[in-house]
């Protein structure tokens, strides 16, 4: 007998993008560094095409075609993204014609009746923005609230979810600590000065959406990665564990000071924590292409954390690169499974976003991770469904998973 798990009235069901990784023709810190990295002859970075964003997928002149994508599915709600350097190329200085592009976005996403979650950072800045420090800079919190504001009086009316922030421990890890992202710096100040205008910036873009919009639902998303103990015995890998989920997972929360309405959770890892460099020994019985363990255990294991901050909690984004397709509907089933038993012990779960509607640019890793529930054709731009677009839009239409139990 084939076993049903309802998912609660009014689940938003949805797929992720952001700006940068599918629209295409954009200009901005991301696009500098590749070229660069090109041009510098980086190891491994041999074949051009796959390392260049560029054109992306088109999703700049192809979203009604994408956004009918989305409504193929059944989901209710699309997560998109703003590009921050297309809307304020120079200082104080906004491109109408772009305003008025996000408009035609955005209305035929209403046209289309979905709900609309709108990031408005996901990593990608201004080209003048990262000259003068990137976050780095104490004006950054100023710089980012004009652009905030901007937004919130042009294009607010057409916005149910607002996500301020995309991720901010990725950037500043990745950006700050271990150079893999722009602006590629190792210093432990300048990562915690990013860190903390970036706490800044949501509180600020918190304020100015709700001054606009007094009913306006603002969160952010967050990394979220569930840190075990390896041997629930040891004291030692449970501390290590418990110091990590709080430095990645919590303390940027905590510094908000409730000051959000909604947390966005995007799942994607876990990590058996050992006492011993380096400090990580995971199990990967199960990974993806990108060699990402698979864990879908950990899902329940970052809402039940998330539980704590006593807000609804989405599931913004959870996925895999998966070429062949041959593992993404039991990925998928498999965190429905465990997502639901969190709701069913009282978690407050309001919707799940599956990452991402197409194959997109993987940042550093370019575009040969397939993450879509839509092949995109990097000759053609022309998008195919997978076989596991098909069992998501089941799960969407029907607002339940059905599966055979083993
Ligand atoms: O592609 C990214 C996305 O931009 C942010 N979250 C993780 C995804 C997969 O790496």
């Amino acid at each position: 007998m084939p076993k049903i798990l309802k998912f609660p009235q009014d689940f938003l069901w949805g797929v992720s993008t952001s700006a940068y990784q599918i629209e295409g023709g954009i200009e901005n810190d991301w696009s500098e560094w590749e070229n660069a990295r090109i041009k510098n002859h980086e190891s491994g970075i041999r074949e051009n095409a796959n390392f260049i964003c560029g054109i992306a997928c088109d999703s700049y002149n192809r979203y009604e075609e994408d956004l009918s994508l989305v409504k193929d599915l059944n989901c209710g709600a699309y997560r998109m993204g703003l590009e921050w350097s297309r809307l304020e190329p120079e200082p104080g200085n906004f491109n109408l014609e772009e305003v008025l592009h996000y408009r035609k976005v955005l209305q035929a996403a209403k046209a289309k009746n979905l709900k609309v979650v709108l990031t408005l950072w996901h990593w990608t800045n201004p080209l003048w923005f990262a000259a003068q420090g990137g976050w780095a800079n104490p004006k950054a919190v100023k710089h980012f609230s004009r652009y905030v504001g901007l937004v919130a009086r042009d294009l607010g009316e057409y916005v149910d979810y607002w996500v301020t922030i995309n991720e901010p421990m990725v950037h500043v890890a990745n950006g700050y600590l271990t150079a893999k992202f722009p602006p590629n710096k190792k210093n432990v100040f300048s990562a915690w000065r990013a860190g903390d205008n970036l706490i800044k910036a949501h509180g600020a873009g918190y304020k100015i959406i709700h001054e606009h919009f007094k009913e306006a639902k603002v969160g952010l998303t967050m990394l979220t990665n569930y840190f075990e103990p390896a041997h629930a015995v040891n004291p030692l890998e449970f501390a290590f564990a418990k110091l990590a989920n709080y430095c990645w997972n919590d303390r940027f929360i905590k510094k908000l000071h409730g000051q959000y309405d909604f947390l966005g959770l995007d799942y994607y890892f876990h990590d058996r924590v050992i006492w011993r460099s380096p400090f990580k020994e995971n199990l990967n019985r199960q990974v993806t292409d990108l060699g990402w363990e698979i864990y879908p255990q950990g899902i329940y294991r970052v809402l039940k954390n998330y539980a704590k901050f006593r807000k609804p909690l989405f599931i913004m984004e959870n996925g895999l690169a998966d070429a062949a397709d041959k593992k993404r509907g039991k990925f998928i089933a498999d965190h429905l499974k465990y997502a639901h038993q969190a709701i069913s012990e009282g978690v407050d779960v309001r919707g799940y976003f599956y990452w991402s509607l197409l194959d997109n640019f993987e940042w550093a890793e370019g575009f040969a991770p397939k993450f879509g529930l839509y092949a995109v054709d990097r000759k053609t731009l022309a998008r195919a469904p997978r076989p596991s677009a098909k069992l998501y839009a089941e799960i969407c239409k029907n607002n339940q998973l059905k599966f055979q139990p083993l």
